[in-house]
């Protein structure tokens, strides 16, 4: 890719892709996409042929050790943030005397906590992962049934972040948007809903893929933690506590009473972040611009952009479809 063409070309090129992944693709059921031209369907999630193309990587090559840590998140459901506080819990003792040089100043979340289909299988190349201190903090926004198997078997920990399906739509349709402002027109709001309400929505359907974590965080707990945007919001400090404690690395006695916590929440809050140089005129390694991980950060932000008779829709959906699965969104 030459640096004039648009960063965005890279999601959308539907080229580029393993002999295996254009094998497949003639075999799925596919639809009009959000970002990319098609979403196709494979294992029940819906994405772009790019990125299913680093999903067969990951799925075939990736393997997972006990000791790592993988964030898993439907898009939009606020992974940026809790990349952020993931790396800072472990990290914290190597950079209290020096926070001036703390990675998180300098760096995108996205490229401290990597993307396993979206970065680190993205290319063409298979990544040699073996040599990285554990433990190793990777993400991905695949649904519980698509992870690779060697997650499963690992004993590796589990960390899911859910959001309310209003605000994560408003969220994921802005962001689509921005993405195709460079090399397409943007897409309406109403169709993206109805696309979003019958599943069609990249790594979804939403609703499966929140049940799938739900589900798992209830059969194994020291396994799976589930967290919410909201109550983060809400309450950083405790759920930053639990996170570190459930992450194996708990706040000691002098770390409570230090700051430590409060530290660590305001370092990767929104505001803070987002006044960032990296995270306002950064670029990740997939071409996107930092920036566009950054909007507003706030709850019911869904009021703005859509009616209620909307919001009644896809709380409708989204209860039907998790009836009975003792989960409320
Ligand atoms: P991804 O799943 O594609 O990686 P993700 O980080 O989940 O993206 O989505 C960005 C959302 O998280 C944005 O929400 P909004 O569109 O409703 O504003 C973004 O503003 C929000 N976000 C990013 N950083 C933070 C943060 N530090 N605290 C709270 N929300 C954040």
């Amino acid at each position: 890719m030459t640096p004039s063409q648009p960063s965005q070309a890279k999601y959308l090129r539907e080229d580029d892709i393993s002999q295996k992944c254009r094998d497949l693709l003639p075999s799925l059921p596919h639809e009009k996409g959000w970002i990319s031209p098609s979403l196709y369907q494979y294992q029940g999630l819906w994405v772009a042929p790019k990125l299913l193309n680093g999903i067969l990587a990951c799925q075939e090559h990736f393997r997972a050790q006990e000791t790592d840590v993988l964030l898993i998140t439907a898009p939009k459901s606020g992974t940026t943030w809790l990349k952020a506080i993931l790396f800072c819990l472990p990290n914290r003792a190597k950079y209290s005397g020096s926070m001036q040089q703390h990675p998180l100043l300098t760096q995108s979340p996205h490229d401290l906590v990597p993307f396993l289909e979206l970065k680190l299988y993205f290319g063409q190349e298979i990544p040699n992962l073996t040599s990285l201190p554990p433990p190793r903090l990777f993400a991905t926004h695949l649904p519980y049934q698509s992870l690779p198997q060697s997650v499963k078997d690992s004993g590796c920990k589990l960390v899911y972040l859910c959001r309310n399906p209003k605000d994560t739509f408003v969220s994921l349709w802005h962001f689509a948007n921005k993405l195709r402002s460079k090399t397409t027109s943007g897409i309406p709001l109403a169709e993206c809903l109805d696309a979003f309400c019958r599943g069609v929505s990249p790594f979804g359907p939403y609703w499966d893929h929140v049940q799938g974590y739900y589900k798992a965080s209830l059969e194994m707990p020291e396994r799976v933690q589930f967290l919410r945007y909201e109550d983060m919001i809400e309450d950083p400090q405790v759920h930053v506590k639990r996170l570190a404690d459930f992450l194996g690395c708990p706040f000691g006695e002098q770390e409570l009473r230090d700051g430590t916590v409060d530290g660590i929440v305001r370092m990767c809050s929104f505001d803070s972040m987002s006044m960032l140089e990296v995270n306002k005129s950064g670029k990740l390694s997939t071409g996107q611009e930092t920036e566009s991980y950054f909007r507003k950060g706030e709850v019911g932000d869904w009021v703005n952009y859509m009616s209620v008779e909307m919001g009644e829709r896809v709380d409708r959906v989204v209860q039907e479809k998790m009836d009975g699965s003792g989960l409320k969104l």
